[in-house]
């Protein structure tokens, strides 16, 4: 095994965890064995949750969560756990307010992510803004989400933040869409001094030739950096005559400019494959979002949404999950290119 460590981020020794079970096959990450841990009708209002994302905050775990109500709508949601596995989530929805102090609620927010850069926490989320694109507010004591500026005309979502500033910018993954469910697209990243005027967008990567990512992919989890560079876990999505299928893939992009693949794995590292993955509201989804890690143990904890139904847990090690995808990388010259044309 390499000796790969996790940079710049902090110790978090009660994060969840499960050792690795004995015969598993296939890429190094397994599954909570009481997955999910989030089931369908969580709170009075919300039918499911799924697609959601959680930070450590003040010795436990808070969240923003993707929960759908009775009308079928989805919003964003706040909860808060002593572990990361048991949620106790509000029963109203996250009420937002503008930068004039005044309240704002998207007509629907769905899969946000959570990222702490400095000393603020943003919640990115895809809404209307005269079609599908990027949501952004930030919190610093999670009672007061202020919704800042949309970075970006639609059609996109999958926003996701670096966890620091790369050369004195902040840094958005983003995945250019349409308004449906779009048949298409790659992930690129743009970069803003303030969070405010975005630009300098590059092409990190496409979808590809291996048919479990070969109609599009979306970014997933914030980046981790470590000594091989940015780990990063996204979806690739296929299309298959039956529908599409979400699984979970796996890159790792240059510390100091990340629309450089260095490597990328040609397996999936997670498919749908037990029930709660491959039945739900949509079958077939694998969605990541999120994860909680732990410098000092290698210990990832990965948050995933299942079937648009569920949330659930699985689990890798940095040194090991580094290693299966350079073992099994296949990038181009798509992908190993600074993205700029
Ligand atoms: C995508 C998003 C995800 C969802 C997936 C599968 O377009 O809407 O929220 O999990 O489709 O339905």
């Amino acid at each position: 095994m390499s000796d790969v460590k996790m940079l710049n981020c902090p110790s978090v020794p009660n994060m969840p965890w499960q050792d690795k079970p004995s015969g598993l096959k296939g890429a190094p990450i397994w599954r909570y064995n009481e997955n999910p841990i989030i089931n369908r009708n969580p709170v009075e209002n919300v039918a499911r949750i799924f697609n959601s994302a959680v930070v450590p905050y003040e010795g436990k775990f808070v969240g923003v969560f993707r929960g759908e109500q009775r009308d079928g709508v989805s919003f964003i949601y706040f909860g808060r756990s002593d572990d990361g596995i048991n949620w106790n989530i509000d029963e109203e929805k996250i009420n937002f307010v503008d930068e004039d102090g005044k309240p704002f609620q998207p007509i629907y927010a769905y899969d946000p992510r959570l990222v702490k850069v400095e000393d603020t926490y943003y919640a990115i989320w895809c809404q209307d803004f005269y079609g599908a694109a990027i949501g952004i507010a930030k919190t610093t004591d999670f009672k007061t989400f202020t919704r800042i500026e949309n970075p970006f005309i639609p059609f996109n979502r999958n926003a996701v933040l670096f966890p620091r500033k790369i050369n004195g910018n902040y840094v958005l993954l983003s995945r250019p869409s349409d308004s449906g469910h779009t048949p298409f697209g790659d992930i690129f990243l743009s970069e803003s001094p303030d969070m405010v005027y975005w630009g300098k967008h590059r092409h990190v990567m496409g979808r590809c030739s291996e048919w479990w990512e070969s109609l599009k992919i979306g970014g997933g989890a914030a980046p981790i950096e470590t000594t091989e560079g940015w780990l990063m876990f996204y979806h690739g999505v296929a299309g298959t005559c039956n529908g599409y299928v979400y699984s979970i893939g796996g890159a790792i992009l240059d510390i100091d400019n990340p629309s450089i693949v260095k490597y990328r794995c040609k397996n999936f590292l997670l498919t749908p494959e037990e029930w709660y993955e491959e039945r739900g509201f949509v079958n077939n989804v694998t969605f990541p979002c999120a994860t909680v890690h732990d410098p000092d143990t290698g210990r990832i904890a990965l948050y995933y949404g299942c079937a648009d139904s569920y949330v659930s847990l699985a689990f890798t090690k940095v040194d090991e999950i580094v290693d299966y995808i350079k073992a099994n990388s296949l990038t181009r010259n798509e992908d190993t290119e600074i993205g700029k044309r």
